[in-house]
């Protein structure tokens, strides 16, 4: 007997249609946004899921669905999972590293340069009909990218990729900080010096924010972290909602203490805390960072792979590429 699968949001046909080949489908092409207890009816029964960082995997709603196996996010960050309660009850969790490394950073890098050059602000200015003469010295002047010093706050894949475009693409000194030191040859490879997270603050010129979402990073970056950046910082964040105190932020920008802001992410989202919406030193965008249309398919693909390894019986491996907790896989095996 076929197994069935559930995928909680509208993605591309074709991965529906690949999906298919292999299982009993139930999808969501209308993208519907269902409520929890929506979302373990539709799992009733189904041994594996496609899910989203929308969807919210934890102990309850695996107790409500024992019949579930796997669950693969289409996201590198997979915040939205608690993965602890998922190798407890031998459930596999997949993401999509890698896929959307270099996506991710170019946006975070249009995202710095769009909010350190005033570009929506002017775009705004522009189509407002303000523009009635030209040239004026200080118009919209903003501050430079080339030659200042490029922050990085969580230096995994996508932080590095950025450092590259910082350090090689635009000259720029680059510092980081993350939970651990890279080795000092990928350091002198991305020309990039580790400090700590106060000095980092201190002298960053821009400061990107890429370090992954947990208890101990929650509002890593608050009043207290965001009074010690110059008054002429930058600050990105691509990372996740609840990494930055959005409140906080929001009163900074308001008050002049840091220049500008590009953001991603939020607290809540897709609410943006009102402050933010008011501030003109800040540019937003509604969690896009790798949404190219090769990206979003590559994650996807990527996430069916995974699906398809760990649950079809005619896959052509039974490894899953890309598994978070792989512990699961050898106790499968096991009598239960
Ligand atoms: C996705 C992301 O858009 O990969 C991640 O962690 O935040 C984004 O690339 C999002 O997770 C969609 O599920």
């Amino acid at each position: 007997m076929r197994e069935s699968v559930l995928v909680t949001r509208a993605t591309f046909p074709s991965i529906t249609d690949r999906l298919r080949e292999h299982f009993d489908v139930l999808d969501n092409s209308s993208d519907t946004i269902w409520s929890q207890p929506e979302l373990i009816q539709r799992l009733q029964n189904r041994s594996g899921a496609v899910v989203h960082g929308s969807d919210r995997i934890d102990g309850t709603l695996l107790d409500a669905c024992p019949q579930l196996r796997a669950v693969c996010n289409i996201g590198v960050g997979y915040n939205n999972i608690d993965v602890e309660a998922c190798t407890l009850r031998r459930v596999l969790v997949t993401n999509t590293p890698d896929v959307l490394t270099d996506t991710t950073a170019d946006f975070g890098f249009a995202l710095l340069m769009a909010t350190a050059r005033r570009i929506t602000e002017s775009e705004h200015f522009v189509r407002r009909g303000d523009w009635t003469i030209t040239g004026r010295y200080d118009m919209f002047v903003g501050s430079d990218i080339h030659d200042t010093t490029l922050g990085i706050l969580g230096m995994g894949r996508i932080g590095q990729a950025i450092a590259r475009r910082g350090a090689f693409g635009f000259d720029m000194r680059v510092i980081y900080h993350n939970r651990s030191r890279l080795a000092p040859d990928v350091e002198a490879s991305h020309r990039a010096h580790y400090v700590d997270k106060d000095t980092l603050l201190r002298e960053s010129d821009h400061l990107v924010i890429v370090v992954p979402y947990s208890k101990s990073s929650h509002h890593a970056i608050a009043t207290r972290e965001l009074a010690l950046m110059k008054r002429t910082a930058t600050l990105v964040n691509i990372a996740r909602g609840g990494v930055v105190d959005d409140a906080a932020l929001a009163l900074a920008l308001n008050e002049h203490r840091i220049a500008a802001a590009g953001l991603d992410v939020f607290e809540g989202e897709p609410r943006v805390h009102p402050d933010l919406l008011d501030a003109s030193n800040v540019v937003l965008t509604p969690h896009i960072g790798s949404a190219s249309v090769a990206t979003r398919h590559a994650m996807a693909s990527l996430a069916t792979d995974n699906l398809i390894a760990a649950l079809a019986p005619n896959a052509p491996t039974r490894v899953p590429p890309t598994p978070v907790n792989p512990e699961v896989l050898q106790s499968w095996d096991l009598p239960k």
